[in-house]
């Protein structure tokens, strides 16, 4: 929710907006992206946060009318961390410098979260109105994440992995992003629905890269990295679904050597299959310690979940303050 639209907040001028674009070697595409969203919203400030870049991106963003920051830490994410925790403003539009994303839908991106309708708005470029350009690899690597994240947590999202989103300032300054690469989107996605944030997909059409434009991400490496992220976030934030379904198999499993020892009880009266009998005791104890691990996670998840709301209350409380002083 915008600190301007607030119930708490007295302020009731314009809310600023950010149009934050993480940059490296985009020199071929970043001039269009800032002139295209400069014209699209010449009230928002337009930052390009730099990462090295060889190519000049830096210097032809900032002959643009950019403001335009360096990082140092290299990653995607590591740059999303700093444009978050340095940048004041009321909302954060996110876009990629590739010009691959529309800059005439940002109106059509900011207004739920404008109107308090959701704190993240995610540009999907899957959505049925969409008419989006993809590399197949790019395409089967979205659908199997997307896929992924909506059967573990439930979500009914078509686009997990979109570098197009607006921000209210409340997610931008809440929510602990930790991830340095590519994996930012999905732990953005995944940590703001755990949360209990309401997103919104506002569909956009993505275009390809221009000719000679090459996308940053390392299809294995990269791909690699966002589902190892997704599996640590489910096995943080799901802990009991995640050890209870490891238990449990672990269980199942240890039920079937255990069941020929049975049957060589009931045959003989004498236990004949000792290892099987052994194998069974292991497995279905792993199962149990499983479960056991799962429950006490999940109790601990929930209590630092209510810690979290306290704290929560405690920071919209000074803020509210220092609204009211302003
Ligand atoms: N600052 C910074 N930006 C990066 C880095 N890696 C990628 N980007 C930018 O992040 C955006 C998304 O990267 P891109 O290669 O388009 O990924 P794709 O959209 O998944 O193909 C682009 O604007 C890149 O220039 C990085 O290490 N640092
Ligand atoms: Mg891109």
């Amino acid at each position: 929710m915008p600190a301007g639209n607030h119930p708490n907040s007295n302020r009731s001028d314009p809310p600023h907006i950010v149009i934050l674009i993480p940059c490296l070697n985009e020199a071929q595409s970043i001039a269009q992206v800032v002139q295209d969203f400069k014209h699209e919203l010449p009230e928002a400030r337009v930052l390009v946060f730099d990462n090295g870049s060889t190519d000049h991106s830096a210097e032809i963003a900032a002959a643009a009318g950019a403001e335009v920051f360096s990082e140092k830490r290299q990653g995607k994410g590591s740059v999303v961390q700093t444009m978050f925790q340095t940048i004041e403003a009321d909302l954060y539009v996110m876009v990629d410098g590739d010009d691959t994303y529309p800059a005439g839908r940002v109106r059509a991106l900011i207004e739920p979260v404008l109107q308090d309708q959701a704190d993240m708005s995610i540009g999907s470029r899957f959505q049925q109105e969409s008419n989006s350009q993809f590399r197949w690899v790019n395409l089967l690597g979205n659908i199997f994440f997307q896929g992924l994240i909506n059967f573990i947590f439930q979500t009914h999202l078509t686009d997990i992995l979109s570098g197009y989103r607006c921000l209210s300032r409340r997610i931008v300054k809440r929510l602990p992003l930790f991830e340095r690469g590519f994996e930012i989107e999905a732990e953005l996605t995944v940590k703001s629905l755990e949360r209990g944030y309401r997103l919104i997909e506002v569909p956009v059409d993505l275009r390809p890269r221009q000719e000679g434009s090459h996308s940053k991400i390392r299809i294995v490496q990269d791909g690699i990295k966002i589902l190892a992220t997704i599996f640590a976030l489910f096995r943080d934030y799901k802990p009991l679904t995640f050890f209870g379904s490891v238990g449990l198999a672990f269980i199942l499993s240890g039920l079937i050597p255990g069941l020929v020892a049975v049957a060589g009880y009931l045959e003989t009266g004498l236990v004949t299959h000792f290892p099987s009998a052994i194998l069974s005791v292991g497995m279905i104890l792993t199962g149990l310690l499983c479960i056991t691990i799962g429950l006490v996670l999940h109790t601990l998840d929930r209590r630092f979940r209510e810690m979290e709301y306290l704290i929560g209350i405690y920071f919209d409380h000074i803020s509210a303050k220092e609204n009211k002083r302003e």
